[in-house]
């Protein structure tokens, strides 16, 4: 079980223009030499990894690429101009692969590296490059190579910025649901996901968040109980962790789950103990004006503890934007231009 994105895309390069057949035609020169112009190569198909992209959702919209072609030569040795290259955006963590041969071609880890995926064809020659002693004038050019063209899969293992914890329906993939497009089961019995699942987030002004909705907690997780490690495992390199509590099981129940949850995740690995937590609490539709009162008495315990806690409806999305930003800055990690006595 792995977070895979993946699209098969076809990627043609441009061809090479012709070379020209041409002789010069000038005034008192009856028979002028040959001055065809050679062809302008074509463009290639460049990848270029982008830092701002994170899922390769983008190639299910559009599956071909290709390059411009090259010009073909003209006359008085003028050569063709040469193809545009067309550049391909992938995000940082992409691996391209032959689709006919599954030999892995390229690994595209590091941001602004360019790579060509399909080569332009070389111009041909005009007949002006034929001419020689013994041939005055050719009457013939080469035609342009082809560019190189073929199918490629791409691969891309997500990391997803923050992994969602919570006991079984306590409303993961409803919040999921809520803040991305992915459509995760929801259901109103405990273990509805049995595969971790991710989304998308899009904040304001472009910034996004990867979510990974993984199947419910239950004690004992850490030890395997309820398949605990493998989904452990997909939130080990999140960089947040959101605890979802169901707050409609009241104050007491919702701290309980909290404990149970912070117990697995410390036994499963310290790693996972360390990382920055929110808590959100979730149901707040459900409560009447009272237990809105335990809620926010319960806030104040997480925020007195140093955890930021947000109180939250999956179902109505009160108090989801909030939770985002929080997400979105915990993730980020400090930024210089926070820090005090900075310029
Ligand atoms: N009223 C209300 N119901 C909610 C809210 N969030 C989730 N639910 C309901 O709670 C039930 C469980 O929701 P899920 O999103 O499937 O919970 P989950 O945490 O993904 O559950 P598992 O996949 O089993 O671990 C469903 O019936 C949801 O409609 C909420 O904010 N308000
Ligand atoms: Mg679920």
């Amino acid at each position: 079980m792995k977070f895979l994105d993946e699209a098969k895309i076809f990627v043609k390069a441009g061809d090479g223009g012709p070379g020209c057949v041409s002789f010069r035609r000038e005034r008192y020169v009856p028979r002028g030499g040959p001055d065809g112009g050679d062809g302008g190569k074509g463009g290639d198909v460049v990848f270029v990894v982008d830092p701002s992209l994170n899922t390769l959702s983008e190639f299910r919209r559009k599956k071909r690429f290709i390059a411009q072609r090259g010009e073909a030569g003209r006359g008085k040795s003028q050569h063709g101009r040469a193809g545009k290259d067309l550049v391909v955006r992938v995000p940082p963590g992409t691996i391209v692969k032959d689709a006919e041969t599954g030999r892995i071609l390229k690994d595209l880890t590091t941001p602004g590296t360019r790579w060509i995926a399909a080569r332009g064809g070389k111009g041909g020659k005009g007949n002006e490059r034929f001419k020689s002693a013994t041939r005055q004038a050719p009457r013939f050019a080469q035609p342009g190579r082809p560019g190189e063209e073929r199918w490629l899969d791409l691969e891309l293992k997500l990391i997803a910025d923050v992994g969602l914890v919570g006991e079984p329906n306590a409303g993961k993939s409803t919040f999921l649901s809520r803040v991305t497009s992915a459509r995760p089961k929801i259901a109103d019995y405990p273990f509805t996901t049995i595969r971790p699942m991710l989304g998308v987030a899009d904040l304001t002004d472009e910034r996004t968040l990867v979510i990974a909705d993984i199947p419910g907690l239950i004690e004992g997780a850490h030890k395997g109980i309820g398949m605990g490690h493998q989904f452990l495992k997909h939130i080990e390199r999140t960089k947040v962790l959101l605890i979802i509590l169901d707050l409609s099981l009241g104050k007491a129940a919702a701290l309980k789950s909290f404990e149970t949850l912070m117990n697995e995740l410390s036994g499963y690995h310290d790693s996972l103990n360390r990382k920055p937590l929110v808590v959100a609490l979730n149901k707040i539709d459900l409560l009447g004006v009272s237990e809105r009162s335990e809620c926010v008495e319960l806030c104040n315990y997480f925020i007195q503890k140093g955890i930021s806690c947000h109180p939250i409806s999956g179902v109505t999305g009160e108090g989801v934007a909030q939770l985002l930003e929080t997400l979105w800055l915990k993730a980020r990690g400090p930024n210089p231009d926070d820090l005090p006595g900075c310029i």
